[in-house]
């Protein structure tokens, strides 16, 4: 059965990727960061199921910029498949830490393929790429031709980082990916991204937790979809015949408030009762019109996005009040 590397294993994505592998008869590595924090909820069940656990499912330490030891590991591992996931995600943090972001987002990509050139069996790549490299895009909705603008950090480092994809697949014949996903969710998005910090709100204020909720701005437009959706499609990207690039997008958009309104009405509550702002959210540059067109995805792939943002609302919301019950009664 196939071998699976993943850098970013313990992520949203990581963590549907793996089960999603695991299911299929994958064995499985995932490099992890070495912290003093061993909290790694959203492996937990595998981590703990003892016939998973070094049995079809290994951990290693690494980080993105540990050169030597990713080689190590991927002599030692030989997988077929790398599913690079790892980098700095939050785009209004990288405004915050520019250089780190370019690290690990850019070079950390960077140094994975050169590792990848040298290696006698090269796995098949795939790179989380992501809308932010579209930036301000002249067309839309953008497809894997639309001329890459990126107006954050964090875009630009996923510009690099996409473009020595593509040089690498085109100049030294790597099997090498980018999925250029838009924004994903799911009940395991990390907390500090929108869509989690307000059905987190929400659930909470529902359960009266809390009274308040405090955001940025309201008006972004996202193209949301559901990220075990998104973790499928890479799956089947490096099951075809050569190489490419594929946008993952659901090609609709909602707003902010959209969202918020969504959420914070499937608990039966009207968000402008509890809605604070505060600029510390909001971002020197804003992507605003950001729509994925899906359709090389669809045709290449058979891949079709099925959940909406509005659907995402309120199963994620669902699933806050749901953890948060369970929080309660386990005290
Ligand atoms: P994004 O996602 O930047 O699109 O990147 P995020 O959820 O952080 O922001 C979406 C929109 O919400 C607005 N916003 C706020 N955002 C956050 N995080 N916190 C707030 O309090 C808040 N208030 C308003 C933002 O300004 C923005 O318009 C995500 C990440 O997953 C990237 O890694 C990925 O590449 C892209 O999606 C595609």
């Amino acid at each position: 059965m196939p071998t699976a590397l993943i850098t970013g294993i313990t992520g949203q994505d990581g963590s549907y990727l793996t089960e999603q592998l695991l299911a299929q008869g994958y064995t499985v590595h995932g490099l992890v960061r070495r912290t003093s924090n061993t909290v790694r909820s959203r492996l937990d069940p595998l981590f703990h199921n003892k016939d998973v656990y070094n049995k079809s499912l290994f951990l290693h330490y690494a980080d993105l910029d540990d050169t030597t030891t990713i080689r190590r590991i991927l002599v030692k591992t030989q997988p077929d498949e790398l599913y690079h996931l790892a980098g700095q995600s939050h785009v209004g943090a990288s405004f915050d830490i520019p250089e780190s972001t370019c690290q690990f987002t850019g070079m950390g990509t960077l140094k994975i393929l050169e590792i990848l050139r040298d290696l006698e069996k090269q796995p098949r790549f795939l790179h989380i790429s992501s809308s932010e490299i579209f930036g301000r895009p002249d067309e839309s909705p953008q497809n894997e031709r639309t001329p890459m603008r990126p107006v954050t950090p964090y875009g630009v480092a996923k510009t690099f980082a996409t473009q020595m994809v593509q040089l690498y697949r085109e100049s030294f014949g790597l099997f090498a990916c980018n999925a250029i996903c838009y924004n994903h969710e799911s009940p395991r998005r990390g907390e500090s991204f929108v869509t989690r910090k307000i059905t987190k709100a929400a659930a909470e204020i529902s359960l009266g937790l809390s009274d308040e909720i405090v955001l940025g701005s309201l008006d972004g437009r996202r193209d949301w979809g559901s990220a075990p959706e998104y973790t499928t499609a890479m799956h089947l990207m490096l099951q075809q015949d050569t190489p490419d690039d594929y946008v993952l997008a659901t090609g609709q958009t909602h707003s902010v408030e959209e969202f918020l309104d969504a959420a914070f009405q499937s608990v039966g509550l009207d968000y402008k009762d509890h809605l604070k702002q505060n600029p510390k959210y909001m971002r020197p540059a804003e992507v605003t019109r950001l729509v994925g067109d899906p359709t090389h995805a669809e045709k290449q792939l058979g891949w079709t996005p099925a959940t909406t943002a509005l659907d995402l609302a309120k199963q994620m919301t669902a699933a806050d009040v749901e953890s948060l019950k369970q929080l309660a009664t386990s005290n």
